[in-house]
């Protein structure tokens, strides 16, 4: 009995949380971690699709997680005219920058796929997720060469003024469940779960699907050479976060 108590609170100090916990178990652990990683991703990669559910799968009431919504005057500039302010840049190591206005990514082929949300907090949510391939995005925008990471900034920060970001490299980018996501359950996304436009990686754990999208930027590497590639990540998260 004593020792299920212990395997229970190593996970819980460890990965049973969308918050910042560190201690010694965490790091040994997340070594042992980083070895079965690099291992899966080797040999499962994202080559595999995730697996698709039916309407009568779906949780109407999507759990929210998270950051808290933005309330900023930048977030609200962006939300004037439902969202008709918002504008989305697409940059850096492309060919053709270029920047979107949400009626344009919504005139654009649309994907619609219901699929799990698998949070590392331990829940899951199914959810019918509809909006523009990240791949016809970034095909538009013809990546350069050296570009090696498509880097996602978000309008959210935390207490501390940080703010919430991510980065997937090119070839999950460009997987072909990898969503632009703009609508929820048949209706535009509400702000709490990312509004207007999220990132919805249904082959990826719950915080690699980036809410409150500000900007996307193709590089060559992440934004610091401090940075592990997102905002949980730099806090020992696993950048790699494949399912
Ligand atoms: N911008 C931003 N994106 C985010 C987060 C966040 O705090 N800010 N939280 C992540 C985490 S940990 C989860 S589980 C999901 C929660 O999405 P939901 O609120 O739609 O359930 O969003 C992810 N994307
Ligand atoms: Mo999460």
């Amino acid at each position: 009995m004593k020792r299920r108590l212990f395997v229970a609170s190593l996970s819980a100090s460890s990965l049973v949380a969308c918050g910042p916990v560190k201690d010694q178990l965490t790091t040994s652990l997340h070594g042992v971690l980083d070895s079965a990683q690099v291992l899966n991703h080797a040999i499962i990669g994202t080559r595999g699709r995730a697996r698709l559910y039916t309407e009568a799968d779906i949780n109407r009431d999507f759990r929210v997680n998270g950051l808290d919504t933005p309330s900023d005057q930048r977030y609200a500039d962006a939300a004037r005219d439902n969202f008709g302010a918002y504008r989305l840049p697409v940059e850096g190591l492309v060919d053709r920058p270029h920047t979107f206005t949400l009626a344009e990514l919504r005139a654009m082929p649309q994907l619609a796929q219901i699929t799990r949300h698998d949070c590392v907090e331990g829940w899951s949510q199914i959810g019918k997720w509809q909006g523009v391939p990240l791949a016809t995005v970034l095909a538009m925008a013809q990546p350069k060469t050296n570009a090696r990471y498509v880097i996602f900034s978000c309008f959210d920060k935390d207490e501390s003024g940080i703010e919430y970001y991510e980065s997937l490299d090119l070839h999950e980018a460009a997987h072909p469940q990898t969503l632009l996501a703009l609508d929820l359950n048949d209706k535009p996304i509400d702000p709490d779960h990312g509004a207007p436009v999220r990132l919805r990686i249904p082959t990826q754990l719950g915080y690699k699907s980036a809410k409150w999208v500000r900007k996307i930027e193709l590089a060559a590497a992440f934004p610091t050479p401090q940075s592990k590639g997102g905002y949980w990540e730099d806090q020992g998260y696993e950048w790699y976060g494949g399912i």
